[in-house]
């Protein structure tokens, strides 16, 4: 069968520091080609919607795959999927992904019929199984599938990942990836999941708090086949279980691996484990990304992070002393008002990392979905890319989005300041000279993309789909009520 996978288009909030391939799509399409079919991969953080329905019309596809990991891209990808039904009334239709997973009723509503089905959880197997049955009637009892007609049972969680293997060939123009001055960028998974719990967070409740790790040697063949000289872990926690860390590093250092990475993972698994960060250093290790979210113990409970400001901090100094470019995100709340800001700004200011601000969202599939649904001001899912406020902010709209501007801006310049300027010029000018000009246009963004009167203004465009809100109950759903695949189902090794 002929196979169309498409990745939405790029968000501007999120384009300006890192453009990354689409891991899950290509996992997937790998699996599905690995079973005969013919399959295609567009990635319209890359290609134009021209290409789109060139393909449409070109390659004629059966079936016709999106992948929505992000809330602030369903609008597209509805109006995509109407446009496919429209010219191809005949292809069968699906979604998948992460933000999918917590939705995939509402997808299907918005769609009305121009979606066949929602995919939940982990695409590789679940897609496969419904590219065999779908005209069947009994697409709609099959475990992670949900269609008009009703919903299968949770699906099972993929016991062994080190057999998925990614259809990086099938992503064109791969020069486009980037991460900051890793540039050009590949992508990579060591891990998936992650056993924390934080309450703003989807990733623990999408793979049920499991961490599955990739065999080093597999992970070492994985990394050896990339081209690209730079890579991006997608991990969400690198290096939870430091043995694998440990045994990856001697797997690169036997295979004389030669790349830069970039990993994101917290303070603690970093304090526990100095050395093997050191080991990673030599091996090639530039940024790191901690999620430090708050710089006040109240709130670092209140999320559950499950760390303190003391260890947070002795993190940040022991990464510089290894000499990482560490990037860490504070999470700014609606209710900050100007002092806070001001706060947060001048701590900002006072360390060397490079600090992201995101706005707090709450997210379906997260906790404080439930909890703070009687605060939300909008439904429209544009607006929940964390860069937007969803809840009430105690300053004006306009002001909150101001003093977030500024914020960002000053911790923007921070960076590009005389002597940031110059390192930075000279890596611009560098990556440019070897004709990688992403991180060179990045540059120039910052001040149309942070801009608190445009921000201020997504609030006032038409709205054509809505969040459900979450229905009201009495006391709190269970935890585990909220995983995607069940309580830790697992397929057998080999199925
Ligand atoms: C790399 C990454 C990005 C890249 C995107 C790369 C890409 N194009 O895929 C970039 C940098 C662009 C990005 C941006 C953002 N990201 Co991001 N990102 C990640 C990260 C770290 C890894 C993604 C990945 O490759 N995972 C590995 C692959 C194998 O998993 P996967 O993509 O989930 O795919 C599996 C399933 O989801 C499913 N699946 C996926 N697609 C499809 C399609 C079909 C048809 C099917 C059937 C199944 C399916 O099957 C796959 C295989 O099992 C994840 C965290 C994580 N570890 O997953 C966060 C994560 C997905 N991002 C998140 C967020 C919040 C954002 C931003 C909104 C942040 C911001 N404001 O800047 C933006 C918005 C992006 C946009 N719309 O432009 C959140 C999502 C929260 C939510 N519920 O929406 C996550 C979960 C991080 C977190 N813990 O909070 N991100
Ligand atoms: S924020 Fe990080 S540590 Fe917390 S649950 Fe999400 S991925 Fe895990």
């Amino acid at each position: 069968m002929k196979v169309l996978l498409v990745h939405p288009g790029p968000l501007m909030y999120s384009e300006i520091f890192l453009r990354l391939e689409p891991l899950g799509l290509e996992l997937i399409a790998q699996s599905v080609r690995r079973e005969g079919h013919e399959v295609r991969l567009l990635d319209l953080q890359v290609f134009s919607r021209k290409v789109f329905f060139d393909q449409l019309r070109c390659f004629c596809p059966q079936a016709v795959g999106f992948s929505l990991n992000y809330f602030a891209n369903v609008p597209e990808i509805i109006d995509l999927a109407v446009s496919v039904r429209q010219n191809r009334p005949e292809s069968f239709i699906f979604v998948g992904g992460h933000s999918a997973s917590f939705i995939p009723e509402d997808i299907l509503e918005h769609a009305r019929g121009s979606i066949d089905c929602v995919i939940v959880g982990e695409g590789e197997k679940t897609t496969l199984r419904v590219l065999d049955s779908f005209s069947a009637q009994s697409l709609a009892k099959l475990p992670g599938v949900v269609t008009r007609e009703g919903k299968g049972p949770a699906p099972e969680l993929i016991s062994d990942i080190d057999a998925l293997e990614p259809a990086r060939d099938l992503t064109r123009n791969r020069r486009k990836y980037f991460i900051g001055g890793l540039d050009p960028c590949a992508s990579i998974e060591f891990a998936r999941g992650c056993p924390w719990d934080c309450s703003f967070c989807s990733a623990w409740t999408f793979y049920g708090r499991t961490y599955r790790t990739v065999a080093p040697e597999i992970a070492a063949k994985n990394l050896a086949a990339i081209s690209e000289p730079n890579v991006f872990i997608t991990d969400d926690v690198a290096f939870v279980h430091p043995e694998q860390g440990h045994a990856i590093a001697g797997e690169i250092e036997k295979r004389h691996i030669r790349k830069r990475y970039y990993l994101e993972t917290r303070a603690d698994v970093l304090l526990r484990n100095l050395g093997l960060f050191a080991r990673w250093k030599k091996l090639g290790l530039t940024n790191i990304f901690l999620g430090i979210e708050a710089i006040d113990e109240d709130t670092l409970k209140q999320f559950r992070k499950r760390t303190d400001t003391g260890g947070n901090f002795k993190a940040l100094e022991a990464a510089r002393k290894i000499g990482l470019v560490v990037a860490l995100n504070i999470i700014a709340d609606p209710s900050w008002d100007e002092k806070r800001f001001e706060t947060v700004r001048n701590w900002a200011l006072n360390v060397p990392e490079i600090v992201h601000i995101t706005v707090n969202t709450p997210y379906p599939g997260t906790e404080v979905w439930l909890k703070d649904a009687p605060l939300l001001t909008t439904l429209d899912y544009r607006l929940y890319d964390i860069q937007h406020a969803v809840t009430a902010t105690r300053l004006p709209l306009s002001s909150f989005y101001r003093e977030l501007a500024t914020t960002q801006g000053v911790l923007n310049r921070k960076h590009l300041g005389f002597r940031g300027l110059w390192d930075v010029f000279g890596m611009a000018a560098s990556l440019a000279f070897r004709g990688h000009t992403n991180f060179l246009k990045m540059l120039w963004k910052f001040n149309k993309v942070y801009n608190p009167q445009r921000q201020f203004e997504d609030h006032g465009r038409e709205i054509r789909y809505r969040l459900t809100p979450p229905a009201k109950t009495d006391s709190p759903p269970s935890r585990k009520a909220l995983y995607v695949h069940g309580e830790k189902r697992v397929l057998p090794k080999r199925s």
